[in-house]
């Protein structure tokens, strides 16, 4: 199991120092809108209104929440088909993301490309995607792109530990680190890839080792602790915007779930998940919101009621959505005319 923050990074970081008091209520709600909304598509899928499958980020919503804070509006971001994180806590509309899980045209994706493929261009949000390790090549075109404007933006790509074993992975980071690319490497290390625990899959448990292959700077934090996660990222996207190149973050979690909706997780070993659920990382941070004085029960219990009715008003809404036509589909899919 990852260490505490300061174990991690070397450095013991409080959430007024790091956020504030306003920024810490937006992390707080932010944590919280993306564990409803999975809450809400698992349900949802349960009653039989999602189309395909969905693989949630129960427990790993804090690196989402710490990674994204760091960002500009106009920086660009890939992430993979565990890719509802990053994308709620960007601000994508909630009823565009469900319509889209739902299958119905008024989704973010016109509805053809369900939860695997959430994406929103004006919020830099290029795609989540189903193919492992397929985000980063993406990400670092993108960090080209951003370079040659010259205006400092920066871009992120999530993706997992199993990713880090792909062709792709090394050709990205290798790249990034030779063209000193504004590019920030995010590893969400949550010890398994579907249902391969990972040192059957990778020699070694700590992947930060493998950015010292590409003389790229690496990080380890605790990817539980928001707090963390933000101060870590901040300093890597400092530096990206200042032109000196990439870092790869390793963000140590879990998954609370099994990898997607048809996986219950029998394969985990006995008390693994119970440990990690003493650590999820929004009781955690409820709990120092509290400690440091940053918000009472009170203030709170207000943010979760605010939260959890907006989710089930979006979701209701997008549950009334259209069913998308043929035409849409076919224009998505080929450059020429439907004759048929
Ligand atoms: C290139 C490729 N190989 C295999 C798969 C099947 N697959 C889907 S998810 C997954 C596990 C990936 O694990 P990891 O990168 O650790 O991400 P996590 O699911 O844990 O977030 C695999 C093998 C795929 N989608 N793409
Ligand atoms: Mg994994």
């Amino acid at each position: 199991m990852a260490g505490k923050s300061s174990e991690a990074t070397g450095r013991v970081v409080s959430i007024a120092s790091v956020l504030g008091a306003a920024g810490a209520r937006t992390a707080y709600e932010k944590l919280l809108l993306i564990r409803e909304f999975e809450n809400k598509v698992y349900d949802s899928f349960v009653a039989g209104l999602v189309q395909g499958t969905t693989h949630l980020c129960q427990g790993q919503e804090a690196v989402s929440v710490g990674t994204v804070m760091a960002l500009r509006d106009d920086d660009y971001l890939t992430y993979t088909y565990r890719g509802h994180g990053p994308c709620i806590a960007r601000g994508m509309d909630l009823e565009g993301a469900f319509a889209e899980i739902f299958g119905r045209s008024t989704g973010v994706s016109g509805g053809l490309g369900g939860s695997m493929h959430l994406t929103d261009m004006q919020l830099g949000l290029l795609g989540s995607f189903a193919i492992v390790g397929a985000g980063l090549p993406v990400a670092v075109g993108a960090g080209i792109s951003a370079r040659e404007r010259g205006i400092g933006q920066v871009s992120m790509t999530w993706f997992g530990d199993g990713a880090t074993n792909i062709g792709a992975f090394h050709e990205s980071m290798n790249l990034a680190a030779v063209w000193k690319l504004p590019v920030i490497f995010v590893c969400e290390n949550n010890l398994y890839g579907e249902y391969s625990p990972i040192l059957s899959t990778t020699p070694m448990q700590d992947l930060v080792v493998r950015a010292s292959a590409y003389a790229m700077p690496g990080v380890v934090v605790d990817g539980n602790d928001v707090v963390a996660v933000l101060d870590a990222t901040r300093r890597a996207v400092a530096r990206a915007r200042a032109g000196d190149g990439p870092t790869f973050i390793e963000c140590k979690t879990y998954r609370q779930c099994g990898h997607s909706r048809s996986d219950a997780g029998k394969y985990r070993p006995p008390g693994e998940l119970d440990a990690w659920m003493e650590r999820d990382p929004i009781v955690l941070f409820r709990n120092r919101l509290l400690a440091e004085g940053l918000l009472d029960k009170a203030g709170l219990a207000a943010t979760e009621q605010r939260v959890r009715e907006e989710v089930q008003a979006a979701a209701a809404r997008a549950a009334e959505g259209p069913w998308p036509e043929v035409r849409p589909l076919h224009d998505a899919t080929y450059a020429g005319t439907l004759t048929a």
